[in-house]
């Protein structure tokens, strides 16, 4: 089996004890750091397809999330890299009623690194909490919502509204995660959609310099 089969293995099994020594292996070998993270995201891929299937339930699912956690633990210093100039604060949470946070994780980090200073609000996060944030840092530049269930897409359509209608201005928002599309961002009118953490550091950058409407 591949490094990068045997990291995807051990994350859709759980293999919680074993993933960090796994990932550290496979960066020994020559891995890269992207492809390793890319094959722990197909594995949560399987998970949620299994899960869809009824043929594991939330335990097993939480137990994935787990190792990949730790696995990403392994990578954050290499993905995150050395930026050292400040671009501006970006305010980043799960929408309420939303505990996912993989995702959010991956797009914090890389807007971290991107060179902005990341407040992370967590899961579940109500917009009163966004607003309050947004007052409590009114040079924020960029609001990151994350949602990943179809049933939170109307929380973060309010808290979206929420934010637009906040009476401190000057930033841009963002949002993102599986069930969310273009077509939705702009329908609740968020400023941009990134469709992966990749993407979300650039059009974080993007919406700084004005170049996204
Ligand atoms: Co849940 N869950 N889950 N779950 N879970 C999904 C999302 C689901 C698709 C699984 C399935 O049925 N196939 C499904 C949602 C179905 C739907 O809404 N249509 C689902 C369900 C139903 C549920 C529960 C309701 C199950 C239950 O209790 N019966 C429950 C809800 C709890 C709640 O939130 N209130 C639940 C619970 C959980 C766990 C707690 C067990 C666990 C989460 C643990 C954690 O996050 N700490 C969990 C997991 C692990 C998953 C799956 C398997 C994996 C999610 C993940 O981490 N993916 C997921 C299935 C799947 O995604 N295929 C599933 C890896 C991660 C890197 O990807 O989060 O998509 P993702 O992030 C991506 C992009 O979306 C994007 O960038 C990231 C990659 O670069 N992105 C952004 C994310 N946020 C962004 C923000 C941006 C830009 C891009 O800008 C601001």
């Amino acid at each position: 089996m591949s490094k990068l089969n045997e990291i995807s293995t051990a994350v859709e099994t759980g293999k919680t004890k074993l993933i960090a020594q796994l990932v550290q292996d496979g960066l020994d070998a020559g891995e890269k750091a992207n492809d390793i993270l890319n094959a722990m995201i197909d594995a949560m891929s399987i998970v949620g397809d299994l899960f869809s299937r009824g043929e594991i339930f939330v335990p097993e699912m939480l137990v994935a999330a787990r190792a990949m956690q730790k696995g990403v633990e392994v990578l954050k210093p290499i993905l995150a890299g050395e930026g050292s100039v400040s671009l501006g604060k970006c305010i980043i949470g799960t929408v309420s009623g939303d505990l996912h946070d993989i995702g959010k994780n991956l797009v914090s980090l890389m807007i971290a690194s991107a060179g902005f200073d990341v407040i992370d609000l967590g899961v579940d996060v109500p917009s009163e909490k966004f607003i309050e944030t947004i007052k409590a840092n009114p040079d924020v530049k960029i609001i990151a919502c994350s949602g990943l269930l179809t049933t939170t897409m109307q929380a973060m359509k309010d808290t979206v509204a929420a934010i637009n209608a906040c009476d401190v201005k000057g930033y841009k928002v963002m949002v993102g995660g599986a069930p969310i599309t273009q077509a939705f961002a702009d329908e609740i009118g968020a400023d941009a959609y990134a469709v992966d953490a990749g993407s979300a550091a650039v059009k974080a950058k993007e919406l700084l310099a004005g170049a996204v409407q």
